[in-house]
């Protein structure tokens, strides 16, 4: 009998909690009230026990992590976003950066020996990165290294580019994927119900505006990245009703690889005064993230805004990927308080990372194929530890 049962049947548990665990053992989806029900209700072992099930189903002890690098062309940004510590810098111009073309492709040959996969590319929104700066920019990447995998910009960017040259968001993003882009991340997301969006984000793009240009993407067989930024001002239903406009449009395009919830940081912004959550509420949110977005692949926890150990965490609440060996190039997060101020780890390093929680690491590229399965590497010196006994997985 498996642990899910074993719960069903003991007659003392929550009504409402036996429906949501017989969901998840029989594989079927919860409703938007149940996710709220879990939200406000539920608590952090037992949403553990599902979101682990859910993980372990899908991926086994399997744990992924690629090797890429963050790449910000510039830090200041004309719109003005009270969660982000850019913001300010529009007034501030001299304080930022702005790489040229020129400097751009001097960061990406800086990694022309390092076996990385994949290039982060994203920062704020100025006039000059127009449409033709961008595809001229992916074109001269893929020239330069047609190998690299262009991760790159948001809707946030694409709206405004696209808005800028003229052009529809259909044709604005067949010019991108012409020029190179190889998949988009998950930026920009925030919250999309209008009640927090219209307060927190500065007057970029529209939750709706964000799902178009993602299904448009799709549409065109390309893939990509969702996160939601959570724990400031909004409330659990908006947490809701963003998973839920997430899962019905990978009903429509299953072009979704992966979500990512990201923690608010206070730091250097004009929310300071918002408490940041819990790492109580960060797991449950992790583990509800896991149950109600049934049909999204991978579950991402971003390791350098939560800190190391609440990623090792959170390998126990749904979550099967842990980006990457970032390096410092990403301020974003370092400006806004996230846990890591230097945010760069070794393959050796995130691979022992993930074996120390029971889990086998594998190194992965954007798209999930695998790079390296590290299961059964040997480091020179991991004389007799290889990671602790776990309970056997659900299916592997
Ligand atoms: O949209 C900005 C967030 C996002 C703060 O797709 C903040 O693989 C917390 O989307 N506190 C951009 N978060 C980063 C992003 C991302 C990160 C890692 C991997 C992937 C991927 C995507 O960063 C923004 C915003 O939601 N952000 N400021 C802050 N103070
Ligand atoms: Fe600009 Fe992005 Fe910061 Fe908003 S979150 S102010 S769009 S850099």
């Amino acid at each position: 009998m498996s642990a899910l049962n074993v719960l069903i049947n003991d007659p003392k548990l929550d009504a409402e909690l036996r429906t949501i665990t017989k969901k998840v053992a029989n594989q079927e989806r919860i409703s938007e009230k149940e996710g709220l029900y879990l939200f406000e209700q539920a608590e952090l072992s037992y949403l553990g026990v599902l979101a682990n099930h859910i993980r372990e189903q899908k991926h086994g002890s399997k744990t992924y992590f690629n090797r890429n690098f963050h790449l910000e062309p510039t830090n200041v940004c004309l719109y003005t976003c009270t969660f982000c510590s850019y913001s300010r810098l529009i007034k501030k111009r001299s304080e930022g950066w702005e790489y040229t073309h020129e400097d751009i492709m001097d960061i990406i040959k800086k990694y022309d020996e390092q076996p990385v996969t994949e290039v982060h590319i994203v920062g704020g929104v100025l006039p000059q990165y127009d449409l033709e700066f961008y595809t001229k920019l992916f074109s001269a990447i893929k020239a330069h290294r047609p190998d690299l995998h262009i991760k790159a910009l948001t809707p946030v960017e694409y709206h405004y580019i696209f808005k800028k040259a003229k052009v529809s968001y259909e044709e604005g993003m067949r010019l991108i994927k012409e020029s190179g882009a190889d998949s988009m991340p998950g930026g920009g997301a925030e919250i999309f119900h209008p009640e927090i969006r219209d307060q927190i984000a500065g007057g970029k793009c529209s939750g709706d505006q964000w799902l178009r240009i993602h299904e448009i993407w799709h549409e065109i067989g390309m893939r990509s990245n969702a996160t939601m930024l959570y724990g400031h001002i909004e409330k659990f239903h908006h947490r809701v009703h963003h998973l839920e406009a997430l899962r019905q449009l990978q009903d429509k395009t299953g072009g979704f690889q992966t979500f990512i919830p990201l923690k608010f940081r206070n730091k250097n912004n004009e929310m300071s005064h918002v408490e940041e959550s819990t790492t109580v509420e960060d797991l449950r949110n992790y583990a509800i993230s896991r149950i109600y977005l049934d049909n999204f692949d991978h579950i991402k926890s971003y390791w350098p805004m939560i800190g190391r150990t609440t990623a090792q965490l959170s390998l126990a609440f749904g979550v099967d990927d842990l980006d990457g060996t970032i390096d410092d190039t990403t301020k974003i997060y370092s400006m806004a308080g996230s846990e890591e101020q230097n945010p760069a780890l070794s393959t050796e390093q995130l691979v022992k990372m993930i074996r120390s929680v029971g889990r086998n690491a594998i190194e992965r590229d954007t798209l999930y194929n695998v790079v390296t399965d590290f299961t059964n590497h040997v480091f020179e010196d991991d004389k007799q530890f290889r990671g602790y006994v776990s309970l056997p997985v659900v299916n592997n």
